[in-house]
């Protein structure tokens, strides 16, 4: 039976012309400082994204958590939006590893605005935790690839800096976001004291994030990717990957969101299915089933059933996310065995 595996564009897999680009990389010990292919990643995302420095380290997730810490004391509040992945998928890694606590605001469409941040800013008093970091997330993962408007990254990139509040960007799907908009990573960096960015989602590398901004800053992420043990050595092979990706696969991330919305839309006409098309702006697609036909994780057994592999999100919600393995005849086989699952879910036939 053919798959279309939608569940996450971190399923992608290495090429064979990226495969043979890590083959041929030169490595050296990263850990010393020595991997000529890690440096050269590390100089060539620093200058991307027009910071100081930049620090290759093994996961999104890595790449958030070191920054968290570098950026915070313990006991320190850390703002974000109650939907964004540091809060939902790091294993309570915050809490864990830096001893900071979340303050997550519920956002629209992953967005949380000046208003609300400058309403949770602790006043300096004995009895508060004290603010010492903002992030925000974009593209944002639980709300469906949405795209942070620039406008409000400035506003509160502009207040953040009066307040002397650090700001960090997880940028995992950044690529997505410049691509979709034409605004660069250089510019959507600049509102923000450090950014990751991951290699190994919509970009296709197998292993890697990067994290960037002040030397001193990227020196204290040195330090806690060491203590969390992700200090790689002949990492050059991962690194030589991501360049791969940086050449070739950044363009091509507008055919996924091209067949995101081609898939949306098709959905949006099946009865019984919700989509808002507005929220599909990138390469992930968020739908709902109604309640009178089943609950997501039925509806994603059924699909899977046929051969659609992808996630619920929510009682009702089903995440469908695009990749360079995902092609045009993967949108409509898709089409076709959704369409076939509800008909037999409506016509009562289990
Ligand atoms: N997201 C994964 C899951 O963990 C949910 C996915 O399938 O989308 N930031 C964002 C915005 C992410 O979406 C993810 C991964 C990460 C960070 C963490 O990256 P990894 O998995 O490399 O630790």
């Amino acid at each position: 039976m053919k798959t279309v595996d939608l569940r996450s564009d971190t399923i992608s897999r290495p090429t064979a012309d990226m495969r043979q680009a890590m083959a041929a990389a030169v490595v050296g010990d990263d850990v010393f400082g020595e991997d000529p292919t890690i440096n050269a990643l590390q100089e060539r995302i620093a200058e991307l994204t027009g910071k100081e420095a930049a620090l290759f380290v093994t996961s999104g997730t890595q790449g958030n958590q070191v920054s968290l810490n570098a950026h915070t004391r313990p006991g320190q509040e850390v703002i974000c939006n109650s939907d964004c992945h540091i809060f939902n998928y790091e294993s309570g890694a915050a809490a864990m590893l830096s001893g900071v606590q979340l303050n997550a605001l519920p956002g629209t469409n992953g967005v949380i605005t000046l208003e609300q941040i400058r309403l949770n800013l602790r006043p300096a008093d004995d009895h508060y935790p004290q603010t010492g970091l903002i992030c925000l997330e974009n593209t944002h993962n639980r709300a469906g690839g949405t795209i942070y408007p620039l406008e409000e990254i400035r506003r509160i990139s502009a207040w953040a800096r009066e307040q002397g509040i650090s700001l960090h960007l997880d940028g995992a799907r950044l690529w997505n976001a410049s691509v979709a908009t034409g605004i660069s990573i250089a510019e959507y960096a600049a509102y923000f004291d450090s950014v990751s960015l991951c290699f190994s989602k919509g970009l296709g590398a197998p292993v890697g994030s990067v994290v960037a901004g002040p030397r001193d800053f990227i020196a204290r992420c040195h330090f806690y990717r060491k203590a969390y043990g992700g200090g790689i050595r002949q990492g050059g092979i991962l690194a030589a990957a991501a360049l791969y990706a940086l050449d070739h696969h950044v363009a091509r991330l507008a055919e996924d969101h091209a067949r995101a919305k081609r898939l949306a839309a098709g959905l949006a006409a099946i009865p019984g299915l919700r989509v808002d098309l507005n929220t599909v702006q990138t390469n992930i697609l968020i739908f709902e089933v109604e309640e009178s036909v089943c609950g997501a994780a039925e509806m994603v057994g059924r699909l899977g059933e046929e051969g659609i592999l992808c996630f619920d999100f929510g009682p009702q919600r089903i995440r469908m996310v695009f990749y360079l393995e995902i092609g045009d005849e993967d949108v409509d086989y898709t089409l076709e065995k959704t369409a076939l699952v509800m008909a037999r879910l409506k016509g009562g036939k289990r």
